[in-house]
């Protein structure tokens, strides 16, 4: 069974003004689908085109060679974008409410302080990447990682752990509307940030 692109839950323009239609429209159908059809086209006729891709890109070492970065980048780069489609929402933003937005506080203080942390890290990315907020057995940590790289690819990334939240901080994501202004996409992102979402996943992540 081939991998697939995901439907998304909103319109392209339900994110608008903060992301605008055409970004979702491209991004979703061109770029996301390009790196299903590669991952497609790397795993065909083995028996990797049966497993979840979280599976595959947890367990990229035990892959075959030639495979490997292949699935890194494609398999990332599906799974990614899966995961930052659910973080988006027309009705997101606000604050964390819960568990998860005790952790927040007594890990770094305020939302505001984890925010501007958030932000320098998406912000501080050289080149193409992702900013996350990971738990690992209930312990948060920032942290930020190059291409289509995550924090569930064990033994390749600095830090492992559940993603809560993502953020594409590929120029793709944002050019459109915002050009070079990465900051001002990152401040925007916080009014779609769906809190429920990563509260569910914190608890399951303890
Ligand atoms: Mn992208």
């Amino acid at each position: 069974m081939a991998f697939q692109l995901p439907a998304l839950m909103y319109p392209h323009n339900a994110l608008e003004p903060h992301i605008d239609a055409l970004t979702m429209e491209i991004h979703h159908g061109k770029h996301h689908q390009a790196y299903i059809n590669n991952l497609n086209t790397a795993v065909a006729g083995t028996s990797m085109d049966s497993m979840f891709v979280e599976e595959l890109i947890s367990n990229i070492g035990s892959l075959p060679k030639e495979k490997q970065m292949a699935v890194r980048n494609n398999g990332g780069g599906h799974y990614n974008h899966s995961f930052f489609w659910k973080v988006l929402s027309p009705k997101g933003g606000g604050q964390p409410a819960g568990e998860l937005s005790n952790a927040i506080n007594s890990t770094y203080g305020s939302f505001d302080e984890f925010k501007s942390k958030f932000t320098t890290a998406g912000t501080g990315r050289f080149g193409s990447g992702w900013v996350w907020l990971v738990s690992s057995q209930g312990k948060l940590t920032i942290c930020s990682t190059p291409n289509q790289d995550n924090p569930l690819m064990y033994g390749l990334v600095e830090t492992n752990g559940i993603p809560l939240i993502g953020l594409d901080v590929w120029e793709h994501a944002y050019y459109l509307k915002y050009q070079n202004r990465r900051p001002d996409y990152i401040n925007a992102f916080w009014n779609l940030v769906d809190w429920g979402m990563a509260n569910d996943y914190f608890k399951k992540s303890n």
